[in-house]
């Protein structure tokens, strides 16, 4: 259950909500808004780095050794530039399962979309790399993929574009299946065979993320300079989801007056080290414990706001989030 704390910097942001008073609202997201749609987060405990298999990939002992030293490895340039296998082969489900569209967006994300039709988004940035937050109404423009999409494959060491149909199709057919025989993509080759680019014929061809070591893209920088170096202030900052563990993403939160209050949406307290202060007298930074769409549904009940949000977006939503809106769970 998400729980609704009164403090005085969740009264200010609900009663400046209600009033129409934040008309600037940027929004950080991370893999946490995701989750109701079946895709796991990195960090928690049924995430990505807990459950990775080391020895179930087509790696060298001393890479094996590495990842389950350090699961992160999988998503780091390090171990990429020298075999494009773990990333592969774990992503495999990831990037099949985004091809046949199997994940619908979530509460979470269709509250963003709600603050844009009511005109007050000023910029979504999203870590996430599943592409939910374009399944929503957003104009592209006020989106910003921060760790890039699936939706793109290009070749990590020359960088020429790869076509999409193609690659998941040799994802299918030549990368094996490392999660056994109950994985719905189980129908795969016993051995993994390199996708080589068409360029320069490396195996080096992924979708377009950013792996650990790899700068953002240009977007990013961009959008930071249009929205946190300018006169034009930010009035609010909406983090949801994220464990503000990845930098230069999570630095975000530290980069307004200490005059703009901050709502976190989350399951534990994240980004203590970036001055989020949880002390419950604070007056800036309003904290909501729990599973994001549990918290946004409070949020819609508070602001008076969920029968035009269901209106607009339950019927297309993943069926949990429907669940947790319409309460027939
Ligand atoms: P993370 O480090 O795994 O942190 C997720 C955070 O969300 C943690 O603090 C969790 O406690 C919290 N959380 C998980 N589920 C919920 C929930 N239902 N409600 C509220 N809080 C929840 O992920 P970050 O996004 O912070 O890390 C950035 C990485 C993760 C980016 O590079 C992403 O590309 C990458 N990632 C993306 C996806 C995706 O695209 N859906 C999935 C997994 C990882």
């Amino acid at each position: 259950m998400a729980t609704f704390i009164s403090s005085p910097a969740t009264d200010r942001i609900l009663a400046g909500l209600r009033a129409g008073s934040f008309r600037n609202i940027v929004v950080l997201t991370g893999a946490g808004i995701s989750t109701a749609s079946g895709i796991p987060d990195f960090r928690s405990p049924g995430g990505l780095y807990a459950t990775l298999q080391a020895d179930s990939l087509t790696a060298s002992p001393q890479e094996k050794q590495y990842l389950k030293k350090d699961p992160t490895g999988v998503v780091d340039i390090r171990i990429f530039a020298q075999n494009q296998f773990p990333y592969l082969e774990v992503r495999r489900p990831f990037i099949l399962g985004t091809a046949d569209q199997k994940w619908k967006y979530t509460l979470a994300h269709a509250f963003i979309g709600l603050l844009h039709d009511k005109k007050l988004l000023r910029r979504h940035y999203d870590q996430n790399i599943d592409g939910l937050s374009h399944q929503v109404d957003v104009e592209p423009s006020k989106i910003i993929n921060v760790h890039g999409s699936l939706q793109h494959v290009y070749c990590e060491a020359c960088k020429a574009p790869y076509p999409l149909a193609e690659f998941r199709e040799a994802v299918r057919t030549k990368i094996k299946n490392i999660y056994g025989e109950a994985s719905e993509f189980a129908n795969a080759p016993a051995e993994s065979e390199h996708i080589k680019c068409l360029q320069c014929s490396r195996p080096a061809v992924k979708p377009a993320t950013v792996l650990f070591g790899r700068s953002l893209p240009d977007a990013f920088h961009e959008g930071v300079e249009k929205d946190f170096n300018t006169q034009e202030n930010i009035d609010l900052l909406i983090v949801a989801g994220t464990s503000l563990k990845v930098h230069p993403s999570a630095g975000l939160v530290d980069m307004l007056p200490a005059s703009v209050p901050r709502l976190v949406i989350n399951l534990e307290p994240v980004g203590e080290d970036l001055v989020i202060d949880y002390s419950p007298d604070n007056a800036r930074d309003g904290f909501l414990k729990g599973y994001c769409d549990e918290s946004v549904l409070k949020l819609l009940e508070a602001l008076g706001w969920k029968d035009e949000l269901a209106a607009k977006y339950a019927a297309g939503m993943c069926d949990k989030s429907r669940a947790t809106l319409l309460g027939d769970k």
